[in-house]
């Protein structure tokens, strides 16, 4: 079997994580073929590198996985340049860019193949296949061209995760030293980056994990995640842990066992929930979650108001009311809540959609008075292609179109539209899009947050001195003395660096 090489694209400037997208792949493919990973955020010159191990002539497959933005911007060229220079190796791509964004992977003529969502079953399989000159039409979750013809291949179930081979972190410690992906994060000095569960039971109609888990999740058992997080703490020293799952706390039972086992490891740790599902979480439940060492929670707040979230498909039973009740209960616990809001979403008027953003600062400004402590993340909605979801259907209607090429997605219009920031939805006028980001910026600069640790208590009061006015009087445009001293700082926002 020829060797194969997998490309994690750069997609930050520092506080690199483990890899753990092409690490399980490896993990599928570590009984059937050699493999490397190569390591974007870890290599000077990636294009050497990866051109040095093709050249031995022992590689057939490479692939890549894609998130939108930076990674994209590093992988289209990059994937090109192999292409022409190797035209024989079998581009394979993966992740939540190529999976919802096949078209203009497949476009690129580049790319061979897109494993659409998990790759666990479907890559081993192909490059099987390929290998062996055997058909590859019947392996579920690929997407790939037959002449001028898209053609996408069934989806497979969920597959139990405990049935996974485990990650071979040994190896990849070989090739990229563990320790330096245990970064320093306000969790502590080295932060390890989990997986613990894939997809996510609901179907929120702006999130992209819909319309490839479809409202499925499967995850691993608290006992198997103790093990894996004891192992690298026992072996590399990590101190703390970031779950990566989109929703870490579907399972009330499932949090609390690992929990318990976590106490006496003495870590910190962070997860992504639903408000409402937390919401029914008993006192008992949260107290042992905060007495294990879980400092904080990111929850899709969205809206304050309830025909968006109506809108939003938030599962129906998520409300302003209970968002701001939660927001409360939480500070017994002395649990952060770090809500996140979606901004700008389309109504039927202009007059409306500027309403609506009035109304989600106004709420917002309410959360902060109940409980300060709560982190806000504000993005603008960035459409994702969940067919048939009413919200999608009405950005379409009103004109939202997606890029077709690749080339388009890489212009740094659209490289910025995932990092929510610059939609590039024609019915956000730049009035309203200067409004989000005035208030944002006036929000940060009077509440900053806990999870730049760069930023020192001297800081944080003169950036809060600064900003107080403006916050008190409501008064938010213009804020540049803020952006001065955010650029001067390096301020680090969530929306944009992760978290
Ligand atoms: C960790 C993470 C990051 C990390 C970097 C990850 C890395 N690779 O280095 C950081 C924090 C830097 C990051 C940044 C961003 N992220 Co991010 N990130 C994630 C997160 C939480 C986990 C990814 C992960 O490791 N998953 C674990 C693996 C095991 O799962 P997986 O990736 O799905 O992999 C499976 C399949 O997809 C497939 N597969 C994946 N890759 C490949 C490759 C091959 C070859 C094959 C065959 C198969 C395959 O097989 C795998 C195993 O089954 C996901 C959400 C999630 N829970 O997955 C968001 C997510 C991917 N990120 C997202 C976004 C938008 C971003 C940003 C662009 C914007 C933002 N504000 O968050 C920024 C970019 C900022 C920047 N400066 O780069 C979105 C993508 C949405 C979309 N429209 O496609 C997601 C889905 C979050 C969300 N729900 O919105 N992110
Ligand atoms: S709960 Fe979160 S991860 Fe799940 S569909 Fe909604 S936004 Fe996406």
């Amino acid at each position: 079997m020829k060797k194969i090489l997998l490309f994690n694209p750069k997609s930050a400037e520092r506080k690199y994580r483990v890899p753990n997208s092409v690490l399980q792949i490896a993990a599928s493919i570590d009984h059937l073929a050699e493999w490397v990973i190569v390591d974007g955020n870890r290599e000077a010159d990636v294009f050497l590198t990866i051109r040095q191990y093709l050249l031995s002539g022992e590689f057939g497959y490479i692939g890549f996985t894609v998130m939108p933005g930076p990674q994209l911007k590093q992988a289209a060229p990059l994937a090109k340049k192999i292409k022409q220079e190797f035209p024989g190796i079998r581009m394979i791509w993966g992740g939540y860019f190529s999976s919802n964004q096949y078209t203009a992977v497949l476009n690129s003529g580049y790319v061979d193949f897109v494993v659409n969502g998990p790759g666990d079953h479907a890559f081993p399989a192909l490059v099987n296949a390929l290998e062996k000159g055997e058909p590859y039409e019947m392996i579920h979750n690929l997407i790939y061209r037959n002449g001028s013809e898209i053609i996408k291949t069934p989806k497979e179930s969920l597959f139990e995760q405990e049935d996974l081979a485990d990650l071979p972190y040994d190896k990849l410690d070989r090739l990229y030293p563990m320790p330096q992906y245990l970064g320093k994060t306000y969790l502590g000095k080295k932060t390890l980056a989990y997986h613990s569960s894939i997809g996510c039971p609901f179907t929120c109609s702006f999130c992209a994990v819909v319309p490839i888990y479809e409202a499925k999740w499967k995850a691993k058992s608290a006992e198997k995640v103790y093990r894996d997080v004891k192992y690298i703490k026992d072996k590399w020293g990590a101190d703390a842990i970031e779950f990566h799952d989109n929703n870490f706390f579907v399972s009330e039972k499932r949090a609390v066992d690992f929990a318990r086992l976590i106490t006496k490891e003495n870590m910190n740790w962070w997860g992504m929930a639903r408000i409402d599902t937390m919401s029914r979480f008993s006192d008992d439940s949260l107290k042992t979650i905060r007495d294990s060492g879980c400092r904080m929670i990111f929850f899709g707040a969205e809206s304050g108001n309830d025909a968006v979230l109506k809108q939003m498909d938030k599962g129906g039973t998520q409300s302003g009311e209970q968002i701001l009740a939660f927001a409360e209960r939480l500070k017994q616990f002395d649990i952060i809540p770090e809500y996140s809001f979606v901004l700008g979403t389309p109504a039927p008027t202009p007059e409306q959609v500027m309403a609506q953003i009035d109304f989600d600062i106004q709420f917002i400004r309410r959360i902060k008075a109940i409980n300060p402590k709560t982190e806000i993340i504000i993005y603008t909605y960035s459409p994702v292609p969940t067919e048939g979801s009413a919200l999608f259907e009405e950005a379409k209607a009103k004109g939202f179109r997606f890029p077709e090429t690749l080339d388009d997605w890489t212009n740094p219009q659209w490289e910025k539209f995932d990092l929510r920031k610059n939609p590039l939805t024609p019915w956000l006028s730049p009035e309203m899009i200067d409004k989000i980001r005035n208030f944002e910026t006036v929000l940060n600069g009077y509440y900053p947050t806990v999870s730049d640790i760069r930023l020192g208590d001297l800081k944080r009061k003169l950036v809060r001195f600064v900003s107080g006015l403006r916050y008190k009087t409501c008064f938010y445009q213009y804020p540049y003395e803020i952006k001065l001293l955010h650029r001067a700082w390096q301020y680090r926002q969530p929306e944009i660096q992760g978290f």
